[in-house]
């Protein structure tokens, strides 16, 4: 009779112990929403490989970003999957190549989504596993349909929200893109019913000046492609009409982001969330807050800099003085390299100083040099990344598929499968990444594999100073450089490698056939 008791309290003993071991031990967590952890992609723009102190950076002062290097994992060999902003974001949220989707290209600010919402992404993945899913920030993934006129005064969808996030707060596309208003769960703020937003990047709306008829209106004068609407004293690319109470001041934009971001944490505390933060800094225009105004010493391109750098600082302290820290992921990236002259005349390039924004790499933003995609990446996790620096090639279309192993949950079947597990590199586990990272720049390919780097033949168009673009055209089989011997690409050695040549061309033939 005494038997079952016993029994009984075998049972209840190892019940207790279960529970308490699924306690302390994350890796038992899977399928249990309280122990995943928050995850936070902070996605800079335009920042360079060399913008940041932990990476070599002079003249601007990234404390707060050089401590999380310092308490987590730097990585020197990681990339976004193209030159550009829309197409690398694309890629981030979807796991797939964007050269694979026409449509992943820079978008205007009235494009529609061109985010397939029948096919799996990050956020919808997330969400389904548990995740409390937040934007802050940029967007520039195209909202609407394709068939018809979005309609800026009602409902904007699809977008955000069917893409998965539950909760978001964005602008449409870029800062020098109309309309310049943020949205707020599809909804434009701050909107006046009675005097309505309208967008057209075809031809002018309204009677409103633009920086070609009023120059002398600018805060910063601008190229002809960004002098359309005057917003806030800044000319735009497209016209608006309308939206006045709505418009965003550029000067309170970080703020603005950074007070979203904080609210998202301390509303969604107490379950796992995943928050994709999107600050404006680096992009152009760089119309900096009177505080940070003169910070740097290198002009508006250094105090956007700094400015990055205080609201991730802030960001942080908000995890820790909120609890957790210990429970939270950060990653920190950015989408493209780094461009100094970019539509408006803001000192960019004249006060650059010794700074090197791309580091010691060739190029920046629009090229398939390795300064247009290799980005700063830091991965942040106290008491479950162990410090330290790795070599890991990484691509940011594998986060997807990384995170879903981090977590423990499968991995759709049915999702794009570009990405690849690199989890155990971001948790510093191993420095052994992907084989080989493929590089986009305006659609045209390359491939970095250990040190060698592809370009196939084609012409290059770039960046080349001030209102100027140069085309440069690499000839048959294509150039070849050994980034250990030749880290600035100078010395094409095609010639003497034919066998790599020909393997590193069908890697890209491989994994986009013609
Ligand atoms: C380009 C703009 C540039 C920037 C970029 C998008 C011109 C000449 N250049 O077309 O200023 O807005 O688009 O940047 O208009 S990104 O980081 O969002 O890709
Ligand atoms: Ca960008």
């Amino acid at each position: 009779r005494v038997r079952p008791l016993v029994d009984m309290f075998v049972a209840f003993v190892i019940a207790i112990g279960g529970l308490l071991l699924v306690g302390v031990d994350r890796d038992c967590a899977a399928g249990d929403a309280r122990e995943l952890p928050n995850i936070v992609v902070i996605y800079g723009d335009d920042i360079g490989y060399g913008d940041f102190g932990c990476y070599g950076g002079t003249g601007v002062d990234t404390a707060n970003i050089d401590a999380l290097a310092d308490g987590g994992m730097r990585f020197t060999s990681a990339y976004c999957t193209a030159a550009t902003c829309t197409p690398s974001r694309y890629s981030l949220l979807t796991g797939q190549y964007a050269f694979r989707n026409q449509a992943a290209k820079i978008l205007p600010g009235n494009a529609p989504l061109i985010i397939d919402t029948d096919r799996p992404n990050l956020v919808g993945f997330l969400r389904s596993a548990g995740y409390r899913t937040g934007l802050v920030g940029k967007w520039h993934l195209g909202l609407g349909h394709a068939d018809q006129p979005l309609d800026w005064n009602g409902k904007i969808a699809p977008g955000p929200a069917e893409v998965g996030f539950d909760e978001s707060f964005n602008m449409a596309a870029t800062a020098d893109r109309v309309p310049s208003v943020y949205i707020r769960d599809g909804r434009v703020v701050d909107l006046d019913p009675s005097d309505p937003i309208g967008v057209n990047y075809q031809s002018k709306i309204g009677n409103e000046p633009t920086g070609r008829s009023h120059p002398e209106l600018l805060k910063v004068q601008a190229d002809d492609q960004h002098s359309c609407t005057i917003v806030n004293g800044v000319s735009r690319i497209g016209y608006m009409t309308g939206g006045k109470a709505a418009r965003f001041k550029d000067e309170d934009m970080a703020d603005t982001y950074l007070n979203e971001a904080i609210g998202f944490v301390r509303r969604n505390k107490d379950q796992p969330f995943f928050l994709y933060y999107a600050p404006n800094e680096n992009h152009v225009p760089r119309v900096i807050h009177p505080r940070f105004a003169g910070s740097s010493g290198l002009g508006p391109r250094g105090d956007a800099l700094m400015v990055f750098d205080w609201c991730v600082g802030r960001f942080v302290e908000t995890l820790r003085s909120e609890g957790l820290e210990q429970n939270t992921l950060i990653i920190l990236s950015s989408d493209n390299g780094p461009v100094l002259f970019d539509g408006y005349w803001d000192g960019a390039i004249n006060r650059s100083g010794d700074h090197q924004a791309a580091g010691p790499w060739r190029g920046g933003k629009y090229s398939r040099w390795e300064g247009g995609t290799r980005m700063p990446l830091i991965t942040y996790w106290p008491g479950t990344i162990t410090p330290g620096v790795s070599d890991a090639l990484i691509s940011q279309v594998d986060l997807f598929r990384s995170i879903a192993a981090m977590i423990k949950t499968p991995f759709p079947d049915d999702a794009e499968m570009d990405g690849q597990d690199v989890s155990a590199a971001l948790l510093g586990h191993t420095d052994q990444g992907r084989e080989f990272v493929i590089q986009e720049a305006l659609t045209q390919l390359a491939v970095r594999q250990g040190d060698w780097k592809y370009l196939p033949p084609g012409s290059i168009t770039e960046r080349a100073g001030i209102d100027q673009w140069k085309s440069i055209t690499v000839d048959e089989p294509g150039w070849l450089f050994n980034l250990a011997d030749d880290p600035g690409e100078k010395d094409n050695v095609a010639a003497d490698h034919p066998d790599k040549v020909a393997q590193l061309r069908r890697i890209i033939a491989d994994v986009a056939p013609e």
